[in-house]
């Protein structure tokens, strides 16, 4: 039986080996290779001139003896000749910035089978080699981001016949896009953000119908968003956030049923939520925060199955929850605060199971909660603040059922009693508690926890002293106490907490002579007013230390102290 399988066997790695070894035998075009050589010598002499600034990159594979298809980051098709060049990060980030210009690129456009160029994080500098690039008409996919290209896109660029992916983001491009952006032929995919164009976003931009992925964030576009917009068909996502865009969000943006993603946030975008996004079955991620619109969310909101982020803070909508939301049954992450909604907050929220962030109430709502002390929430939220919603009585127990609860705020409502336990056993990173009617001591177990790194509880009315433990908690970054009946010495554990940022202990009534403790911690910010505290002023602050206020406490024996 063995001498049966052995011949076909033998044929089979034969084959395999013949497989193989045609597939090295590709070998570049003389005239390729020596562009590549020319622009590895560029760069070498780069490196040289700046030898203590940053590590050589490897680019040894790109030996003249060996055929340049078989070098790192160089891609040949069967045809014999260099399709792609991976020149990602090749000049790597230093604190000294290698000045590196765009000529660099000058040999790689006699590469003109090039389909694939990703020359992106390589601190390019100047404009863009229009010419250049106007040679490398095969291109499909380019990657210039993280680079410091200035100037506008040439329109050389935008008239590549076969470019489908044009990543430019993170650079300082500036000017307008004109309208030779709509002859852009068969792309999919243009990412603009972080740079710094202005102007309106042309219409011609919209008659690009290929475009699956437009990416406009982080710049200065303004005026309107033309209705037009509604012509990109295939578009999957469309991210104009941090721009100064106004007028309506247009009812065709509900033409665009392709649509995962529509971030609009940090705009001026006024006018109501168009009720045409429940048309927008495939939407998963809708961020309209930080805008000025108003008016009531489309009820039909919850009609979209595969909502999982739902970011709406910071407008001015009116009217209740709507209750389609119940119906969502992938929501993660909703945030509705800072509007003016108002209502009951509904019980059904927390039976929404994969719900792991809600953040509701703030500045203009009145939403509010209706003492529901027997609230069995089938959701296990990450991220809960309820803020201004009206919350009376103790802390509500049922939070203790958030076993992944990481951050709590439930500052602005009218909460009494005691620091729960309970509260203290979950282990939570942040608790804003600030504006309550919050009693008694602050309960040393508190301070034991490694991950606690925000503790607010200001203008309550806790009392007593801070615990002797309190520089246990090690991670602490902010301690904002301000506003309580604090009283007694500040405990020499303090002196550890090398974490802390931020300490407010403002408004209370702490006293002792031993505050110059502080000069050896770096803190940023230090509030210690209106206290009873007395004697020396430490006479040093570390040199991070940009905010200190001492005021209204008794009388120092030093009135002059320095940073250094
Ligand atoms: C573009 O960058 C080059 C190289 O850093 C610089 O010399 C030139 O002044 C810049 N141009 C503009 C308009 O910023
Ligand atoms: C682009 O092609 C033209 C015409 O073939 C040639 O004259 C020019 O030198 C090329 N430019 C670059 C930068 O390769
Ligand atoms: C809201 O957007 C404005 C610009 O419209 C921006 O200046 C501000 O920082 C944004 N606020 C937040 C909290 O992001
Ligand atoms: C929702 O997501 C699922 C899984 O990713 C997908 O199969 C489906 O087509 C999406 N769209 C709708 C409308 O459910
Ligand atoms: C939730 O979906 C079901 C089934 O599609 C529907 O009958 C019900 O009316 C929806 N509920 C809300 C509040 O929209
Ligand atoms: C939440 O879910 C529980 C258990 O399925 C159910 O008994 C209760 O009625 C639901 N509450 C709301 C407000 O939908
Ligand atoms: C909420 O209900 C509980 C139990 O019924 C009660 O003890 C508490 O005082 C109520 N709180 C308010 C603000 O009504
Ligand atoms: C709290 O969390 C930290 C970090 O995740 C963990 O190391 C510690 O054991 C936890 N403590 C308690 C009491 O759960
Ligand atoms: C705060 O608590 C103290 C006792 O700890 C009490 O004397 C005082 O009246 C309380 N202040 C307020 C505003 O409730
Ligand atoms: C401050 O003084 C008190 C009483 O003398 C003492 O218990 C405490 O440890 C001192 N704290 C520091 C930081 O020196
Ligand atoms: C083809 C299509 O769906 N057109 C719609 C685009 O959006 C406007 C405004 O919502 C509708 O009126 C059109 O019917």
């Amino acid at each position: 039986m063995a001498t049966t399988f052995t011949t076909p066997l033998l044929i089979f790695y034969i084959f395999l080996m013949l497989d193989s070894i045609s597939i090295s035998s590709f070998s570049c075009p003389l005239h390729q290779k020596q562009a590549l050589l020319h622009f590895k010598t560029t760069l070498a002499a780069i490196h040289d001139s700046n030898s203590n600034s940053f590590q050589s990159v490897e680019l040894n594979s790109w030996n003249p003896s060996s055929d340049c298809c078989t070098w790192d980051r160089v891609v040949c098709s069967t045809t014999t000749a260099i399709t792609e060049l991976n020149l990602y990060s090749i000049v790597p980030e230093s604190d000294n910035p290698v000045l590196v210009f765009s000529d660099i690129l000058t040999p790689l456009f006699h590469i003109r089978s090039l389909k694939l160029l990703d020359i992106s994080n390589n601190q390019i500098a100047g404009r863009i080699p229009s010419d250049g690039f106007g040679n490398l008409t095969q291109l499909v996919h380019l990657d210039m981001m993280l680079n410091n290209f200035n100037g506008s896109i040439p329109s050389q660029l935008i008239q590549l016949p076969n470019l489908q992916y044009l990543d430019l983001s993170v650079n300082p491009l500036l000017g307008k896009l004109g309208p030779e952006v709509g002859s852009f032929r068969s792309l999919t995919t243009l990412r603009l953000g972080y740079n710094n164009f202005q102007g309106s976003i042309p219409r011609q931009l919209f008659e690009v119908k290929s475009l699956r992925i437009l990416d406009l964030s982080n710049n200065f576009f303004q005026g309107v968003l033309s209705s037009e917009v509604g012509k990109l068909k295939n578009l999957e996502r469309l991210y104009l956030d941090e721009n100064f865009l106004s007028g309506n969000v247009p009812d065709e943006i509900g033409n665009l049923t392709k649509l995962t993603e529509l971030y609009i946030k940090n705009n001026q975008f006024s006018g109501r939520i168009p009720g045409s996004i429940t048309n927008l079955k495939e939407l998963e991620i809708l961020d309209l925060s930080n805008n000025s619109l108003s008016m009531q969310i489309p009820a039909g909101i919850g009609r979209l199955p595969n909502m999982t982020i739902i970011e709406l803070s910071k407008n001015q909508l009116t009217g209740p929850i709507p209750s389609s939301i119940q119906n969502l049954s992938k929501l993660e992450t909703l945030r509705l605060q800072h509007n003016n909604l108002a209502g009951d907050i509904p019980t059904w929220l927390f039976n929404i199971t994969t719900l792991s962030g809600l953040f509701l109430g703030g500045e203009g709502s009145s939403l509010m909660w209706n003492n529901k002390t027997d609230l069995v929430p089938r959701c296990s939220l990450a991220q809960l603040s309820m803020t201004s919603c009206g919350l009376s009585g103790k802390i509500p127990k049922w939070i203790s059922s958030q076993k992944e609860l990481d951050f709590l705020d439930l500052s602005l409502n009218q909460l009494e009693g005691r620091f729960p336990d309970w509260l203290v056993e979950m282990n939570i990173s942040g608790i804003v508690l600030s504006d309550n009617k919050l009693t008694g001591s602050i309960p040393p177990p508190l301070f034991e926890s490694l991950k606690l790194q925000l503790l607010a509880l200001s203008r309550n009315n806790f009392s007593g002293e801070l615990p002797e433990n309190i520089g246990n908690a090690g991670r602490l970054s902010m301690l904002i106490l301000s506003g309580n009946s604090l009283s007694g010495q500040i405990p020499m554990s303090m002196s550890n907490m090398y974490r802390l940022q931020v300490l407010d202990l403002s408004r209370n009534r702490f006293s002792g002579d031993n505050i110059s403790m502080f000069g050896d911690i770096i803190l940023p910010y230090i509030d210690l007013s209106y206290n009873d505290f007395f004697g020396n002023i430490p006479t040093t602050f570390s040199s991070e230390t940009l905010i200190l206020s001492l005021g209204g406490n008794k009388v120092f024996r030093r009135a002059a102290f320095k940073f250094d």
